[in-house]
């Protein structure tokens, strides 16, 4: 698979984190939770990041002056692929639960909302991305419904009312469902919760074919083209901002025993 990781620079910690040992094993260098996502050119309408709860992650040095939050597993994939000085090696500075990142600001590259909050997601995979996952809810499900949960019980999640209080952005419109696609979906669907995982695997199916082959820019640098155009274009000029960097990973791997 082939990700876009995107660089979500930290601009205040949670206060979890501000209590911990951090701000000095990071040495100076800035810190990125850096999100792994296959829809670039939906990162206008970014209102969140998620990551698990329940999840590790690292702080790993990338040189002298910065430092990328993900899983050990993606951080391993990244020393292959040229992210950090030290080809092939990881340089583990510290390690965070996810939910000591939860509260955490960082700048949301391209997104109309300069800076967003880290949440809390169940369903993050370890297994998957970098375990960060930058939320989009307009064309999203998984986002929109998760969003719902924590906007109705704010203290059960632990979470400030705030950190989930920024609205879905209209960022594709599509001839079916029009600007708000997750949303329609999840209507449509009859989707309750996060919990509804068989209806959200189908939603995001639709979601994916609907926004890749219907879709138009109703946003950004490259409005009125079809998705298809714009995706590799919003890709390459995130990555040459300097705000992005591609991320692949051994997909499946199935080792054959019988050689
Ligand atoms: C932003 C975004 C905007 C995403 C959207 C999707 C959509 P897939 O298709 O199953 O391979 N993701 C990334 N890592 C994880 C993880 N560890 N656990 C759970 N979810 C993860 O999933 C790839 C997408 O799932 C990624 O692209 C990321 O969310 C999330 F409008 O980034 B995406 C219809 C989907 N729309």
């Amino acid at each position: 698979q082939e990700y876009t990781g995107l660089k979500m620079e930290v601009t205040q910690w949670s206060e979890a984190a501000k209590s911990s040992d951090i701000q000095s094993k990071l040495a100076g260098r800035k810190a990125f939770l850096v999100a792994a996502t296959l829809r670039p050119e939906t990162m206008y309408g970014q209102t969140n990041c998620f990551v698990g709860p329940e999840l590790k992650y690292g702080v790993f040095a990338v040189n002298e002056k910065e430092a990328f939050v993900c899983t050990l597993r993606a951080a391993r994939n990244m020393a292959f692929q040229g992210t950090f000085d030290v080809q092939g090696q990881v340089n583990q500075l510290f390690e965070f639960s996810g939910k000591d990142l939860v509260g955490t600001k960082i700048k949301a590259p391209l997104s109309i909302n300069p800076e967003v909050y880290v949440l809390p997601m169940e369903s993050v995979l370890a297994t998957k991305g970098t375990g960060v996952v930058t939320s989009v809810p307009s064309d999203s499900p998984d986002d929109f419904a998760t969003l719902t949960d924590l906007k109705k019980k704010p203290e059960y999640y632990k979470i400030d009312p705030s950190w989930c209080a920024l609205d879905p952005v209209p960022v594709i419109s599509t001839p079916t469902y029009g600007e708000m696609i997750a949303p329609a979906l999840v209507k449509q669907l009859k989707i309750q919760s996060a919990k509804d995982a068989k209806q959200l695997a189908e939603a995001k199916e639709v979601a994916y074919k609907e926004g890749f082959y219907n879709g138009t820019m109703s946003i950004g640098e490259f409005k009125g083209e079809s998705v298809q155009d714009a995706k590799p274009k919003v890709r390459e000029s995130m990555i040459k901002g300097g705000v992005a960097f591609p991320y692949a990973e051994p997909e499946g791997l199935v080792i054959s025993r019988s050689g």
